[in-house]
């Protein structure tokens, strides 16, 4: 077996959120977030009715979760802050909520792993939705008054920071697919909270750069923006139109995002094709200026999978939204078919060598990547372990792919697995498991290690890809 390595100084750690690890959905003062709603009124939406109250109980056992990334030799782990749980619902300060998050970080610093935080991830308060979301400048506001209070509240204890995780997922689940509450197809409605976003990262982000400049933040601290960029690939042989169809989805995926946090712009070719069919962003006098501030010292890749594309196959979708791509399906695909989603390792190569050549200044690391299976029982040993070689597969050959873009001059400087301990995935609940260490529900929440575990241990004790 062919070994490669990856260089001196490149990080590994685990990703994780609040609210699909914390639970505690009713302590220390957290007000209600539309993960809290959606499971209060349609549980039965939740695989087997687990809704997003109990996470995976790392509340009660952080302790021993940091103890556990230490002995797999990580080095730093992500997760969220809870704005349901750092404010309360006069957007003040909730002290308990801080007192929580101040013992998390101290727990994780006593051990030795690096803390970063991320600002928001798909848990957007419920009487803030109430009042219209990511489409009212009230709420884009009252999130910048959020950031800057966790910016100071923490500034001194957190060097790592994150305005936001996967901005483009809330306007494809909840606006477009219909898919999560409140189930949406508005094509247009997604693109004015996607825009919403970007106004209330950019804000977050001048923030930030304020605090640090008066010695609130940190000196030695960063911000980023973290995506799940989905590297398009089209026909071997593609049309015009074709071609047309992916520099589009790239658009508003991707290079959205990307232009945002290197340009502090937006694509004008994506915005200017949007208008061309009548979808117009809420632009108000001043966006400029604040879009402009949102360049980021760093960026996080989330990779799961590439996107396929090909022309649209018509003009105008049964509820009315302007098509502009199609979904192609290549007939070679390699799909989890747990999750639906395709496996394409060298994905993470193809982005990594775009973003070397487009945006060459941008350093970023992998901030997500994994692979969730269902019914991960049926490869447990005699001995009781799961023997889940097919994780071990995924994970070799993307950090393979990693280093050859290292080699050719990617500036990837980490890897975040997702999940590490096995944790709630929104609606799908517990169906698909991520974690090299598996959660038992039915004793207790226990922790036990999966082969994965000890192959990846050995893989950041030595920095080699076996
Ligand atoms: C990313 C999210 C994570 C995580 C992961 C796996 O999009 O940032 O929160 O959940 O995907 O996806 P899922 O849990 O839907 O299987």
């Amino acid at each position: 077996m062919s070994i490669c390595t990856l260089p001196e100084g490149f990080f590994f750690g685990a990703a994780m959120s609040g609210p699909q690890t914390e639970g505690a959905w009713q302590r220390y003062g957290k007000l209600e977030s539309l993960w809290d709603t959606w499971s209060n009124e349609r549980i039965e939406d939740f695989h087997n009715r687990v809704g997003s109250y109990a996470g995976n109980d790392f509340t009660n056992r952080y302790k021993e979760d940091f103890e556990l990334l230490r002995s797999l030799g990580l080095a730093s782990w992500r997760t969220s802050i809870q704005w349901t749980r750092l404010l309360d619902a006069n957007g003040k300060l909730n002290p308990e909520g801080s007192e929580y998050y101040h013992r998390l970080f101290a727990s994780a610093e006593a051990v030795g792993l690096e803390t970063f935080v991320n600002l928001y991830h798909f848990d957007m308060p419920t009487y803030l939705f109430r009042r219209g979301g990511w489409e009212s400048r009230e709420v884009i506001e009252a999130y910048a008054t959020y950031a800057r209070i966790a910016f100071r509240e923490f500034g001194q204890e957190i060097k790592y920071w994150f305005t936001f995780n996967e901005p483009i997922v809330e306007p494809q689940q909840r606006y477009t697919d219909a898919v999560w509450y409140p189930f949406h197809h508005d094509f247009a409605q997604a693109r004015t909270v996607q825009y919403g976003i970007s106004i209330a990262h950019s804000l977050a982000v001048a923030e930030f750069r304020e605090l640090q400049g008066t010695g609130q933040v940190r000196a030695d601290a960063k911000i980023g923006l973290i995506n799940c960029f989905t590297p398009p690939y089209t026909k071997e042989d593609p049309s015009e139109a074709d071609l047309l169809a992916v520099r589009m989805a790239d658009g508003i995926d991707n290079r959205w995002w990307l232009d945002l946090v290197t340009k502090g712009s937006l694509p004008e070719e994506t915005i200017g094709a949007l208008s061309s069919r009548g979808i117009n962003l809420p632009v108000r006098a001043g966006d400029e200026q604040i879009l402009a501030q949102g360049t980021v010292d760093w960026l996080g890749f989330n990779y799961y999978r590439p996107e396929r594309i090909q022309a649209p196959e018509r003009d105008v979708d049964e509820y009315g939204n302007p098509v502009f791509a199609s979904e192609y399906a290549w007939p070679d695909a390699v799909m989890n078919e747990s999750r639906g989603w395709e496996i394409y390792p060298k994905g993470i190569y193809d982005f990594g060598m775009t973003m070397a050549r487009d945006y060459p200044d941008l350093e970023w690391f992998v901030s997500e990547n994994g692979i969730g299976i269902q019914g991960e029982g049926a490869f447990r040993d005699a001995s009781g372990t799961i023997q889940d070689d097919y994780r071990i597969d995924f994970v070799r050959q993307h950090l393979s792919w990693i280093a050859r873009a290292i080699e050719e001059g990617a500036k990837c400087r980490g890897y975040h697995y997702w999940g590490v301990i096995d944790c709630w995935s929104w609606n799908n609940a517990y169906k698909n498991r991520y974690g090299l260490v598996e959660v038992n529900l039915d004793n207790g929440y226990s922790r036990h290690l999966k082969k994965s575990a000890g192959w990846f241990k050995r893989v950041t004790a030595t920095h080699a890809i076996e």
